[in-house]
């Protein structure tokens, strides 16, 4: 029996990642987990940005597919498809997770929650003819975890990546991570996550931890410590909370976390407007001297980059400048992306009376505006993030910043701020034009 792994493109509307470099973590760790228990099944996985699925040319008895909201339109078309050739489709992911009577309607099965301690026996089902609607997954020790496949890709990818924990101690209004993982949070090993690492061919990776330092500092320090002790020439960046620096062995986590690779790290600001802060409930998290903590790492030699949210109910267009403005002061960049409430949410359920009726879930894709505002309209705060991004990153912008990372990073913190900067830069110039033009059409036609 053989099957195949499908990742998804990054929206249709906006075709952000094309071309993102970073091999999709799902895919392999999938892949991974069906070689631990099958390792009889002939697998092939698919990158959908970078190839096209073609149902009429899938030569696999059955197709699977992980899913984020703003991919649930093309996966479903996709999944219909295939189901009318006679393929099975089963799914899984956080979309099929939050909503998954809709989901059911276009697979064979689908896969609630995480998939290790379902997978086994969906595979057995699946090889006897006998699939379930439905495998609701529990919450599984990450202990013996399979390491990534890498060695199936019919293209190539600069970055890897590495999990040594899921879930956050947060409970932000707009993050899905906290519902999805069942507000657990849960630590692999520091030895195998060390082994993995270092057996890895790659030399960049992305930490896909939801906070690569928030979920326990001490177990953070001592798994830096111990990276650095064992790896060497390898490098990577993560996501992260500002209120573990707080801590007063921050000093030490960093030195660690910089020995240990860390060249760039994406932390959580959310937000510059304090009432936007407080209604995702996300003051917490970002600690006492925010913009201190800024400084602070990147004079570790770790460049930093801003997570930040705009377009919320709270949120006014004077939010827009002063974005810049921060940045500009702190010389450090930014990821502006558009509030988007995601099903599953406690933020969705908040929002929901607002929601732009009859969109499809690949309006969801953080560039586009799905409610109401008071006093924006969702046109306005298109225009608004695409004009904030094209002022962000200018070339003398990024350079500036650039060359703001401390010397203690030199070389590979600086290469990685660029390396971020820059395709990030060119990606969100991309979206504006495919965006003016679309804008374009529509008046055309009315
Ligand atoms: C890596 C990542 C990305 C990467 C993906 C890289 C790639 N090439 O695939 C990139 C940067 C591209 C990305 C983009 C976005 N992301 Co993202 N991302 C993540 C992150 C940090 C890790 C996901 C991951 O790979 N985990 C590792 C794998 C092994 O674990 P897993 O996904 O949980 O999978 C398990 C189960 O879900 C299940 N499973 C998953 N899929 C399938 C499929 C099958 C068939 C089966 C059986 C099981 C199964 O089994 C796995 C093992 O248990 C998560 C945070 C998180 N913790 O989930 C956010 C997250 C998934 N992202 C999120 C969001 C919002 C986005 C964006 C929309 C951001 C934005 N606003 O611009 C964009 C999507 C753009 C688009 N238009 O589609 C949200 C999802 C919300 C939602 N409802 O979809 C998350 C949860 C972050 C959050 N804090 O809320 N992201």
């Amino acid at each position: 029996m053989s099957i195949l792994l499908v990742s998804p493109p990054f929206g249709e509307k906006g075709l952000q990642s094309r071309g993102l470099p970073i091999a999709p973590p799902v895919l392999e760790y999938l892949a991974g987990l069906t070689r631990q228990v099958d390792p009889s099944l002939r697998l092939q996985l698919l990158d959908a940005n970078k190839e096209t699925l073609v149902p009429e040319e899938v030569t696999a008895d059955a197709v699977c597919f992980t899913v984020l909201t703003p991919q649930a339109p093309w996966v479903y078309r996709m999944a219909d498809r295939l189901r009318a050739l006679g393929k099975k489709v089963i799914l899984g992911g956080i979309h099929v997770t939050a909503l998954p009577e809709e989901a059911k309607g276009h697979a064979d099965a689908i896969v609630v929650s995480e998939a290790e301690t379902v997978w086994a026996s969906l595979l057995a089902d699946l090889a006897n003819g006998a699939l379930q609607p439905a495998y609701h997954g529990h919450f599984p020790e990450m202990v013996g975890l399979p390491r990534p496949v890498t060695d199936l890709w019919n293209t190539s990818y600069v970055y890897g990546h590495f999990q040594t924990a899921r879930g956050c101690p947060h409970r932000c209004t707009f993050c899905s991570v906290h519902e999805f993982f069942g507000g657990t949070t849960r630590l692999r090993p520091i030895d195998e996550v060390v082994k993995e690492v270092a057996a890895s061919k790659r030399r960049l990776f992305w930490g896909i931890d939801d906070n690569i330092w928030g979920v326990d500092v001490k177990r953070s320090i001592e798994l830096y410590g111990e990276m650095a002790r064992s790896i060497r020439g390898k490098w990577w960046f993560g996501q992260a909370d500002l209120v573990t620096l707080d801590h007063q062995r921050s000093d030490e986590l960093l030195d660690n976390a910089r020995r240990a690779g860390l060249t760039a790290v994406l932390v959580g600001w959310e937000s510059n407007n304090l009432a936007t802060l407080e209604e995702y409930k996300a003051v917490n998290k970002q600690g006492r001297h925010r913009r201190d903590q800024i400084k602070r790492i990147r004079d570790h030699g770790i460049e930093v980059m801003l997570f930040t949210m705009l377009g919320g109910r709270q949120d006014v267009r004077a939010d827009y400048d002063e974005l810049l403005q921060l940045c500009d002061d702190l010389r450090v960049s930014a990821h502006p992306v558009m509030t988007t409430p995601f099903p599953g949410t406690e933020l969705y359920e908040q929002y929901k009376p607002f929601l732009k009726p009859g969109l499809d879930w690949d309006h969801f894709d953080g560039n586009h505006a799905v409610f109401e505002h008071p006093t924006l309209s969702a046109e306005e705060r298109e225009d608004l993030i695409i004009d904030l991004r094209a002022r962000l990153f200018t070339l003398p912008r990024i350079l500036k910043r650039v060359a703001r990372v401390g010397w203690r990073g030199f070389p590979m913190s600086h290469v990685t701020s660029w390396m971020v900067q820059y395709p990030q830069g060119r990606a969100f110039k991309q979206y504006a034009l495919e965006h003016a033009a679309r804008r374009a059409r529509t008046s055309a036609n009315r």
